[in-house]
């Protein structure tokens, strides 16, 4: 701070540091340092000049890009206030210019709406600037104060005279270009940003004045007296719209609520929003209220109209807004913004404000020009009709690829016999086991489907998962009967489901994933006895020129005692793949030999219990607890 008589108190070290932060982090105040955070350094500063537009004392602001890069902001508003802060004892001048979030909102009697206050001012600006220099013109006179890298390098100096009349304020900065690196200015991005205020500005005229020689000398001007209106009009220029735009302004609670709407014949939506000038993109209270009140006001026209049948639904959000392009912009004067960015407005105050103005609007509209009220119906219900035939062809076709397809999945070895009554099908884990199946199986009537074990993956993603699921969409597809609504016993292909998996926890797993299945969408299946569990043997002991298998430790025990001290041998299966075509037909899956667990409907309740428990998703307590109930999950009989 050389050459100057600046006081250094405790405010003024506090100020410093404020800056040194946006200095450290310029991601925290205007989100980088790259091309976008460098035109967010001109919104700021323009945001100023726009909050003075808004408090309706100012009708212009002029932005020149100067061949060096220094911008300039004129306005002709009232000016910054440079008295001397009597608690602070610096010019408002240079608490506005050094005090971050400060803006104009110090002091009584500031704006009333504002959407610069809410970012981080021209303060953040200064700081990231090599340097920067204020000019006011207020009182019939001029003053001036410069800064480097936010810190003031003058008083604030009278430097000349002006008519009274003539008052405003003209910023000059030049970023700094050791923090921001290989930047420049887009005229294109500044000037669209510029049109945007100026539509929801009404009546101000923002120029743009570019010096660059690189991009040869370009100026553009905005001024729309018809302010939104002329925003719709401007969006719709390339359109064919169906009736004269519907408009209206109102002040509810205090809120400055303003609204345009146009339909076109196309079918895309166009709806922006914004909040005190600022484009909210995502959306917000004012944007909730506007839906709510068109969708509500056109259901409403469209019945006392009869253009919509008594009996039929109404129409969806979406239908009403196919080919409608809209501009609500509200003036808050406390508006909360979800975050820094401001790209979602949550004071819920707006959405009330904006839902009346609209509907009344539109309501009137529609009272005086019932051909386009019409028009806009039958343009809605012609949106619902192709979406609900979407909706149809979307289900059609999930139906016919994953439920109800009449192809027979391909690896399912079919049953000669057609006739279900005395047909079965094996759902058998894994391959290999299935393959052992296919070779002993009585092919007349039994059926045979191998699951691949992958089908223990689904549980974790929940049961809607399940669906898509190729093995789950197998089995679905080989039953016949459809599933959930659709279910319909009569077309089932079999008379007994045999879940057919290995003695082990894997086994049990899969069981309780199939358990659950047919308990939430064929339960009918269940309730008629079609659904049983093939029951392996656990072991095989064989004596001198004898054998046999046991199917529980309690056999293997038994017979142990019964065996005494002769000479024997224990096999142990611990999958159905141990077992040869010949034993497999033997021990599991012979009608004359065979044990089945039929599973009752309560059996099916547990595993979808179990199954539920088992979605958590970590996975140590999981396979705990898999491990300790395996058993009694398999042994549904008991
Ligand atoms: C503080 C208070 C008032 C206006 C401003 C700041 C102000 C700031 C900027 C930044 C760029 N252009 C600006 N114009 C005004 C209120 C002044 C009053 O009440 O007279």
């Amino acid at each position: 701070m050389a050459d100057t008589n600046l006081k250094y108190d405790a405010s003024t070290i506090q100020v410093l540091e404020g800056l040194e932060a946006v200095r450290r982090r310029p991601g925290m105040y205007v989100g980088g340092t790259d091309t976008r955070a460098l035109h967010h350094l001109v919104y700021e500063v323009v945001d100023n000049s726009i909050d003075e537009a808004l408090a309706g004392v100012c009708d212009r602001i002029r932005v020149v890009i100067a061949k060096d890069r220094t911008v300039s902001v004129e306005d002709n508003g009232r000016g910054i206030p440079v008295g001397i802060h009597p608690q602070k004892g610096v010019s408002a001048l240079q608490l506005v210019l050094t005090t971050l979030h400060a803006g104009g909102k110090f002091g009584e009697g500031g704006y009333k709406v504002s959407g610069g206050l809410h970012g981080v001012g021209v303060s953040a600006v200064n700081a990231l600037s090599e340097w920067m220099e204020v000019t006011v013109r207020r009182d019939g006179k001029i003053y001036r104060q410069r800064y480097e890298r936010g810190i003031p390098q003058t008083e604030v100096e009278q430097i000349g005279k002006t008519s009274p009349k003539d008052t405003g304020t003209t910023v000059t900065f030049r970023y700094d270009d050791t923090l921001f690196k290989n930047v420049d200015f887009n005229f294109e991005t500044l000037a669209q940003r510029f049109r945007e205020m100026a539509f929801v500005t009404r009546g101000v005229t923002i120029e743009l004045i570019d010096l660059r020689p690189e991009t040869f000398p370009r100026r553009i001007a905005f001024h729309f007296e018809g302010g939104i209106l002329s925003f719709v009009r401007y969006l719709n220029r390339n359109r064919t719209p169906l009736h004269k735009p519907i408009y209206v302004e109102k002040a509810v609670d205090g809120v400055i609520v303003e609204v345009a709407l146009q339909y076109t014949t196309g079918y895309s939506e166009t709806v922006l929003a914004f909040a005190n000038t600022i484009n909210t993109v995502d959306g917000g209270m004012h944007l909730t209220g506007f839906r709510s009140a068109l969708t509500r006001t056109i259901n409403d026209v469209g019945r006392k109209l009869s253009a919509l049948k008594e009996n039929a639904p109404n129409l969806s959000g979406d239908d009403v807004r196919e080919g409608l392009t809209a501009v609500i912009s509200v003036k808050v004067p406390d508006p909360q913004f979800e975050s820094q960015t401001k790209v979602k407005l949550m004071n819920p105050e707006v959405k009330w404000a904006v839902e009346a103005a609209t509907s009344e609007a539109v309501a009137e509209f529609f009272e005086t020009n019932t051909r386009a009220a019409r028009a806009i119906i039958n343009k809605g219900l012609t949106a619902s009709k192709a979406r609900a035939a979407a909706r149809k062809a979307r289900e059609l076709v999930i139906r016919k690829s994953a439920l109800e397809s009449m192809t027979l999945p391909g690896k399912l070895a079919d049953c000669s016999s057609r006739d279900p009554s005395r047909s079965e099908l094996f759902i058998v884990e894994g391959d290999s086991a299935g393959g052992s199946a296919k070779q002993g199986r009585d092919r007349h009537f039994q059926a045979i489907l191998p699951l691949r074990g992958k089908i223990l993956n689904t549980e974790r993603a929940g049961l809607n998962k399940i669906l898509s699921n190729k093995e789950v969409q197998a089995i679905i597809s080989a039953l016949g009967c459809g599933i959930g609504e659709q279910f319909n016993l009569d077309n089932l292909r079999y008379n007994h489901i045999i879940i057919m998996t290995d003695a082990d926890v894997d086994g049990a797993h899969i069981t309780t994933l199939l358990l659950t299945f047919f308990f939430r969408y064929m339960q009918p299946l269940i309730e008629q006895g079609h659904l049983y569990i093939a029951q392996p043997p656990l072991y095989l002991v064989k004596t001198r020129g004898k054998s046999k298998y046991l199917y529980s430790e309690e056999e293997l025990q038994q017979m142990l005692a019964e065996i005494g001290d002769q000479k024997y041998t224990l096999q142990r299966y611990k999958g159905l793949g141990e077992m040869n075509p010949q034993q497999l037909w033997d021990t599991t899956m012979d009608p004359q030999q065979r044990t089945l667990v039929q599973v009752t409907i309560e059996d099916a309740a547990e595993a979808d219990q179990v199954f539920s428990m088992l979605m958590g998703s970590e996975v140590p307590p999981r396979r705990r607890f898999i491990q300790s109930h395996a058993r009694e999950v398999q042994n549904l009989d008991v």
